[in-house]
């Protein structure tokens, strides 16, 4: 009879339930083993390493999924508030290593695969890098979802799932050349596609105005898209938690375009159909250069949309009323790229679900806030109005309505100060119209922070207009990163040895902790195990060098690198010239003289955008300068240079940790905080740096006397461009010009275009001259504490003591209480 039947269910519902994973060594293997047979749908008894990492990643995915199912459940059952991360960009980097340590099951998996015959370590290395970043600000962004997850906050990311991220870079004659990254084309593991989980997006089309009482507009949009949301599972460290970035990809809308099927070009139909695929297919590589592509502004929207219309469908399962949207929902704009976003929700709010203007306003503005990342307004995006128009006729009537108020405020409050209502417009006048999407998103936000203090006192003079008129809103939020993956994860050697000396390994979740090291700063037993740690890294880098450029490298030998995007701003060629200069001190010493020289690796690295001509000719250079001082018998081992290709997050792993030295010498003001000066801090590694972006807090933290600092201070640098017609470089400078016209490195040509940045009107604009003396007599110290070994292990035991603030998070938890007032929620077992 039915209930029996009914009865009966339940009870096999329960016995399954119980069915939870196990994470004992046969437990795993049997896991694994049943990918290999029924997923990979390889033989149990024959498959290869690649085989072997599929399989296990989707075992370490079973067990995401059951965490990231229970905690979805938790969140929904306490109705949370949630801060929703919207960012173009998410630089995860590889999933295998970073989700057993978080799941603490890193142990069982390298012991069941060791028994199998199998290594960890090496299967790792099969993983390709998700790359859908640029740099610091897709990677922030990825080690705030770690932040997140591991401190329990209700949190989802939203982006772009890129069929191409960021190039692979290769080295053809010593110039880059930009290869497609094909990171989906072996399959990806660690995502879940849900093709139930879809929406439209529309684009183009005309507006129309109907009269039924009040005005109402329809957008008849005449181009359809669907976004498909791909999850990718984000475990915390040391808690059930795991939450969720969800990626959309763009595909053919099933429902529209059917007025093409009309025409008889049935194939052709199909066919264009088949290029909403575009949207979604490729990361924009270039960072801070903006190119006013339409194609850029059609991703932006169709991430925002959809996941705005998730956001919105979320809340109304358990919600009716919009007003307490505020009181769920935070959303976070990772720079101005997601600023369309505000349009987007009042275009719901009012269009769809039938709000009032002012209501909907109201809501809008008790949601948004805004992160910025960078120090040049003229990054900033700027839409051309006929672009929007055409792209998004009913999104730029809302903005001309939102701008619109918000004069009609200004006026309020100073009047007719036309020119103050000209600099603050969200449209810009002018020849051609244009919309600030920097503006709309001070304007709708609550709150927008820069990423340090010195760059958040910059914002404050970039929107000087803005900051007086709201100074509550400007908030700082010094960056951070996250230990876990770069300190715990990936350098183990120096991880016994601090949770040895702190007496505990809880600084893996609460950075601060690293304090207790300064007492420890000068015992020579831990000088001992510190300093062995850190060769073992510098030889795992040493080899990987040789195997990439044939170098070989001592690795008693300082490790000096500079690893970064190549940008004029961040001045690799300030590093080239003091190269230079060494190289030209050393051929001229005696051989008594050479024995004193500090023997350097010089290891730069990083990409330059495919149409950024004199970043890739710094790249040249740094090969050219590097074949003719690696092969010069007369220098030996005394000076080495290396370009490291292709750059990215799992070069980055290995590099770190082996650092003696690292420079992060942007021209003061330039660099808005920098994350990779914490890495390398935390790792044990001497920054080499500018009074710019978070060095100057580093350098507040860890002490003077444990990091070198040098050159001028961003409040010099408007007058010093000002005065440098009569400025007069030192001499040292120019001699290294003069060698490098002179054809001492040969290829005069390309030299010239190089040096001819440096010089004449105009010229040097990063104020490599103006530094140049203060960068060698840095240089120079930093050799003296090199050789004395004991203050030099000393200056490194008290970086990494010091770097406790820089844990992403801190950040987060400011965040999360000053910016986004949401609440941890840790999910009992
Ligand atoms: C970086 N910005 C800052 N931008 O340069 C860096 N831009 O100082 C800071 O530490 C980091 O953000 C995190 O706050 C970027 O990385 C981009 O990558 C980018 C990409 C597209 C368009 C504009």
């Amino acid at each position: 009879d039915i209930d029996a039947d009914l009865h009966n269910k339940s009870l096999l519902l329960y016995r399954l339930m119980d069915q939870y994973l196990q994470n004992d060594v046969f437990s795993i293997q049997k896991s694994i083993m049943d990918h290999v047979e029924y997923t990979i749908a390889r033989s149990r008894f024959k498959f290869d390493d690649f085989e072997a990492y599929m399989a296990a990643a989707y075992s370490v995915r079973d067990r995401l999924i059951e965490s990231w199912n229970d905690t979805q459940h938790f969140f929904r059952q306490l109705d949370t508030k949630r801060v929703y991360y919207l960012s173009m960009e998410f630089l995860m980097g590889r999933s295998l290593l970073n989700s057993v340590y978080n799941l603490g099951i890193k142990d069982q998996y390298s012991e069941a695969l060791r028994q199998l015959g199998y290594n960890l370590e090496v299967l790792v290395e099969q993983e390709r890098d998700a790359a859908l970043g640029n740099g610091g600000l897709g990677r922030l962004a990825a080690c705030f979802l770690d932040s997140l997850a591991t401190m329990n906050y209700s949190a989802w990311g939203y982006g772009i799932r890129y069929q191409y991220g960021m190039f692979r870079q290769t080295l053809q004659d010593g110039y880059q050349h930009e290869q497609p990254d094909y990171w989906l084309n072996f399959g990806n593991p660690w995502e879940i596609e849900r093709v139930h989980v879809t929406y439209p997006i529309r684009f183009y089309g005309k507006v129309e105005e109907h009269w039924n009482g009040k005005k109402n507009y329809t957008w008849l949009p005449n181009e359809q898209v669907a976004a498909v949301a791909y999850d990718n599972p984000i475990p915390g460290y040391g808690t059930n938690n795991t939450i969720n970035l969800r990626l959309w990809a763009a595909k053919p809308s099933g429902e529209f375009d059917l007025q093409s099927f009309n025409t008889g070009d049935y194939v052709n139909a199909i066919l264009s159909k088949q290029r909403a695929e575009a949207i979604s297919s490729v990361l924009y590589p270039d960072d801070r250069t903006y190119q006013g592509k339409e194609l850029r502004l059609k991703q932006q929207y169709f991430f925002v949309s959809a996941s705005l219309q998730d956001v919105i469908r979320r809340f109304k399962d358990h919600h009716d009323n919009f007003d307490q949207l505020p009181e769920k929902v935070a959303l976070q704009l990772n720079d101005a790229h997601p600023s369309i976003g505000i349009p987007e929700l009042l275009r719901i709010l009012i269009d769809e679900e039938g709000l009032e203007y002012s209501k909907a306003w109201e809501i809008c503005t008790k949601v948004f806030s805004f992160t910025n990342h960078t120090v040049v307004p003229e990054s900033l995006e700027k839409w051309p109005i006929e672009l929007m128009e055409s792209l998004l006729p009913r999104h730029l009537q809302i903005i001309y309505d939102i701008n619109f108020h918000f004069l009609e405020e200004l006026k309020r409050r100073f009047g007719n100060d036309y020119e103050r209502l000209a600099r603050m417009s969200i449209i810009e006048d002018g020849e051609k119209k244009i919309v600030r999407m920097g503006a709309l998103a001070l304007v709708a936000s609550h709150t927008i922070n820069g990423v340090a203090e010195i760059h958040t006192s910059h914002v404050k003079n970039m929107f000087k207009d803005f900051y007086e008129l709201w100074p509550h809103k400007f908030q700082n939020k010094t960056n951070g990163v996250t230990q876990r993956r770069w300190l715990a994860f990936c350098n183990p050697g120096l991880r016994e040895v601090l949770t040895k000396y702190l007496g505990t390994d809880a600084w893996i979740t609460s950075l601060d902790l690293l304090a207790g090291l300064r007492k420890h700063a000068r015992n020579p037993e831990l000088h001992k195990e510190w300093n062995q740690a850190r060769r073992q890294n510098k030889a795992r880098l040493a080899e990987y060098i040789e195997g990439i450029s044939g170098v070989k490298v001592s690795i008693d030998a300082m490790f000096d690198v500079q690893v970064k995007r190549i940008h004029e701003y961040k001045r690799q060629l300030l590093n080239v010239m003091s190269i230079i200069h060494r190289y030209d001190c050393i051929k001229n010493m005696s051989p008594e003289e050479r024995k004193k020289v500090v023997p350097r690796v010089c290891i730069l690295g990083g990409k330059a955008a495919p149409g950024y001509e004199v970043a890739k000719k710094i790249i040249k250079l740094v090969t050219i300068v590097g074949d003719k001082i690696n092969n010069d018998p007369d220098v030996g081992n005394l000076l080495k240079v290396i370009f490291v290709p292709d750059y990215n997050v799992s070069v980055a792993e290995l590099i770190i940790p082996a650092s003696d030295l690292s420079q992060h010498i942007s021209t003061a003001g330039n660099e808005a905080s920098g994350t990779s000066n914490m890495k390398f801090a935390m790792n044990g590694c001497i920054i080499l740096g500018t009074h710019d972006g978070a060095n100057v807090e580093i350098q507040k933290e860890i002490g003077k006397e444990n990091i070198f600092l040098f050159g001028v201070t961003a409040e010099q640098v408007p007058k010093l461009r000002a005065e440098r017609r009569d400025f007069q470089p030192p001499r040292l400078f120019t001699r290294v010009i003069g060698m490098l016209r002179n054809g001492v490195f040969g290829h005069q040509e390309h030299m010239h275009v190089l040096c001819d940045t440096l010089e004449g009107q105009g010229g040097d604009f990063y104020l490599l001259g103006n530094d140049f003396q203060e960068y060698l007599a840095a240089q120079a110290a930093v050799d003296a504490a090199f050789v004395d070994r004991a203050w030099w292990t000393q200056m490194s035991i008290m970086s990494t003591a010091g770097s406790g603030k820089f844990s992403s998070d801190r950040t987060i938890k400011e965040y999360a209480e000053q910016i986004w007032g949401i609440e941890p929620f840790r999910r009992p077992i």
